[in-house]
């Protein structure tokens, strides 16, 4: 399977942190030897070539309009056989069923947090996927932070408060992620980086 091509976008919303599920899925789909391409938003010239998969992240539920229309737009206008679009990430997660029947697309759910998720036959974890900085370079957006090394220590929350969407998002409470393996490898790619740790609640 290959040197597949991937698209990977992220709906023109404003977002302050780079697409960290994104960046995970280029370090997957490069691990595995595939093509990818990011870009934000609607692009014609990308939705115009073939792609064996195109991954559309979501994340705040009030930019909801732009993240359909995008998801619209991909699923509209796939070029020839290019076969599949996979829609995942916040947004997605808290709405699945309004997605689905504003797009026709049921997204993936929570984190890509297992092996085989996304191809059967691979023990790659998404969410273990150090990210890959690189892909930044190929939209004229601009990110804070991304002198930072960003991920997670921990998953979860003990608490299950009535307002908050994250124990849809990650049901298991996971107290400690081993944060060395994906520092050492992000340094040696991408160089040093501030620390920054999207952390649900440290004061369990
Ligand atoms: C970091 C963060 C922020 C950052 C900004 C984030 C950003 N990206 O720009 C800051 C601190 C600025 C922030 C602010 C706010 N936030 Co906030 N934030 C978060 C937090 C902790 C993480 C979000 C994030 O960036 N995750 C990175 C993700 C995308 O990467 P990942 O987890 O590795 O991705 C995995 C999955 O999502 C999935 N995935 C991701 N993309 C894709 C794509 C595909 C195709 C697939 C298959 C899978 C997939 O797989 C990945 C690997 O496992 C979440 C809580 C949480 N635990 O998710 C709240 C959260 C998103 N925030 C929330 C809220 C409410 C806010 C505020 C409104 C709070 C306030 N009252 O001020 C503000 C809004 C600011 C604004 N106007 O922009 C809510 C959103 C609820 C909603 N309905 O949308 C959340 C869910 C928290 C909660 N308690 O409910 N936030």
């Amino acid at each position: 399977m290959a040197n597949r091509k991937v698209l990977l976008v992220e709906p023109d919303y404003r977002s302050k942190y780079p697409p960290l599920g994104l960046m995970k899925l280029a370090s997957y789909h490069r691990e595995l030897g595939d093509e990818v391409r990011f870009v934000r938003g609607c692009s014609g010239e990308a939705a115009g070539k073939f792609w064996d998969a195109i991954y559309i992240t979501t994340l705040f539920s009030y930019d909801w309009q732009k993240t359909v229309r995008t998801v619209r737009f991909y699923k509209d206008n796939l070029f020839g056989l290019s076969s599949k679009v996979v829609v995942g990430g916040i947004a997605a997660s808290i709405l699945r069923d309004k997605l689905y029947a504003e797009t026709g697309v049921y997204p993936v759910v929570g984190c890509l947090d297992r092996p085989g998720m996304l191809d059967a036959d691979s023990d790659l974890v998404v969410d273990r996927m150090p990210p890959d900085y690189s892909i930044l370079d190929q939209v004229e957006y601009s990110y804070a932070h991304t002198d930072a090394y960003i991920g997670y220590a921990t998953r979860g929350c003990v608490r299950r408060c009535r307002f908050c969407a994250v124990p849809q998002l990650e049901p298991e409470f996971v107290d400690y992620i081993e944060l060395v393996p994906w520092v050492t490898e992000v340094r040696e790619r991408h160089g040093e980086k501030d620390l920054l740790l999207p952390n649900t609640n440290v004061l369990v």
